[in-house]
């Protein structure tokens, strides 16, 4: 296995919760170590550059609309295998059909309101890191 690096989005929902924490633990306790942070609140042309790839999706309007509803918590994860295990803890995309355990499953309320976004390939991961850090903001090795 190697070691990746892959960005992950606490969504307006689970901020509100006030459940940073708790699943800033999933990410430590399952070796994934944050390597860049921070809490921003996403203009509407910022959330549709970033999710520009489900631009002819029927749920690009509300995607956009709810990741701009509040702050969100951006960072970018390192570890083995990364980008898969950050997928694994944090379930399917619908709450309703994640594991128990996941991270959607204990925290989130709906497909909209899944609590956290993660990368879903290594081409991804490195567009996404680069669009919210640049390289001077991400800490590796530490
Ligand atoms: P993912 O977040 O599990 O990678 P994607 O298919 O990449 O899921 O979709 C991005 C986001 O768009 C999802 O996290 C969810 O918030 C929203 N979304 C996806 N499919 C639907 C849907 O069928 N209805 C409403 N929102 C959806
Ligand atoms: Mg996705």
């Amino acid at each position: 296995m190697a070691i990746e690096r892959t960005l992950s989005i606490i969504k307006p929902d689970a901020v509100a919760k006030n459940v940073i924490g708790k699943i800033y633990s999933r990410f430590e306790d399952n070796g994934l170590k944050v390597i860049a942070a921070k809490l921003a609140w996403l203009s509407p042309q910022e959330a549709g550059e970033f999710y520009a790839v489900h631009k002819e999706r029927p749920f690009y309007k509300d995607l956009v609309s709810f990741m701009t509803s509040g702050p969100v918590m951006i960072q970018a994860l390192e570890g083995e295998n990364a980008i898969a295990k950050n997928r694994e803890l944090m379930g399917a995309t619908d709450p309703k059909k994640a594991d128990p355990g996941t991270i959607r499953a204990d925290f989130a309320e709906s497909i909209d309101a899944n609590a956290v976004h993660g990368s879903d390939g290594e081409d991804t991961a490195k567009v996404e890191i680069g669009f919210f850090f640049p390289a001077m903001s991400v800490y590796s090795g530490r």
